[in-house]
């Protein structure tokens, strides 16, 4: 895959082991046209796919992560353009993005803006991030997974309010209800972002990899079945290099070096 694919809609740039996209459509709040998408995605996956890259930071502006998916292009879809529109694709391949991903909100985060933070494994959120579903003003509901990820994690009641409402939740709010990781300082959101995913980014890949895999799958499984699968990726764990090497470290009392094998 090139990474010298000239985008549009928005920025890429790495930072200590971090690969950062930034949503770059700011007349729209970030509205989260096809072609932003796929830009979005292709963004992921090249990152996903580079060795220097052990985490990823997806955000916005300081005025909007993102105020959803673009209504101007959606007015006048019927079901079939819908179905055939190669945004439910972006969405699928989001979630087999197999390194960690941060969202970084400040400001708002709508509809489809909320669906894309929530999908990402972490969310930073700014003083400023509003997170909503309002989806409900323009006559239809969340089809991004808003309503699923929505009530796991905040619950049934409030996620009932979000998405029957157009309640928004302020990030103090999201921060109480399970949401988001952390509330930062507006002026130094991405900063701190960063900061947050360079730490996650410094670590043993092919751990990371497979702790993102299992804590996923509590939200898939019966428990039963998360536990049997949580051993085995366990197990698998002390065919890596990176196992003999993080506890040889630990016993040596020397920094650990990561192969990612
Ligand atoms: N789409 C298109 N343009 C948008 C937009 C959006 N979602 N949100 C804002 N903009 C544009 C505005 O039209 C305006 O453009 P101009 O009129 O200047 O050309 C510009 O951004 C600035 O917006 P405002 O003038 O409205 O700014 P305000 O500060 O007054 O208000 C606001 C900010 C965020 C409260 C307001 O813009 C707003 O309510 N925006 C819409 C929020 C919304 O309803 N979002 C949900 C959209 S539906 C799926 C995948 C995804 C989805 C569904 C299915 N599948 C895979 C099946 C997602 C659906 C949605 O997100």
């Amino acid at each position: 895959m090139s990474n010298d694919k000239v985008f549009e809609n928005i920025l890429v740039r790495k930072d200590d082991g971090v690969g950062i996209v930034q949503l770059n459509r700011p007349k729209a709040l970030n509205a989260l046209n096809k072609e932003t998408m796929g830009e979005v995605i292709f963004a992921l996956e090249m990152f996903d796919a580079d060795d220097e890259v052990g985490c990823i930071l997806l955000t916005g502006n300081e005025r909007a992560f993102a105020a959803g998916a673009d209504i101007k292009q959606m007015a006048t879809a019927t079901p079939v353009d819908m179905l055939n529109n190669p945004f439910i694709d972006y969405w699928d391949r989001l979630r087999r993005i197999v390194k960690p991903v941060v969202a970084a909100v400040s400001g708002y985060a709508l509809g489809g803006g909320c669906e894309l933070a929530m999908a990402c494994d972490m969310i930073i959120a700014s003083e400023t991030a509003k997170f909503g579903q309002p989806e409900i003003n323009i006559g239809v509901i969340p089809g991004a997974g808003g309503t699923q990820r929505m009530a796991r994690a905040v619950g049934k009641a409030l996620a009932m309010e979000i998405v029957l409402n157009g309640r928004f939740l302020s990030a103090d709010e999201a921060l109480l209800h399970g949401l988001v990781n952390r509330v930062v300082p507006a002026e130094l959101y991405l900063e701190e972002a960063i900061k947050f995913a360079a730490e996650i980014a410094a670590r043993a890949p092919v751990a990371l990899r497979l702790g993102k895999e299992a804590v996923n799958a509590a939200y898939e499984t019966s428990l039963q079945a998360g536990l049997a699968l949580e051993r085995r990726l366990f197990y698998m764990l002390f065919a890596t290099d990176d196992q003999r090497e993080g506890m040889d470290a630990f016993i040596n009392k020397r920094p650990a070096e990561w192969k990612g094998q």
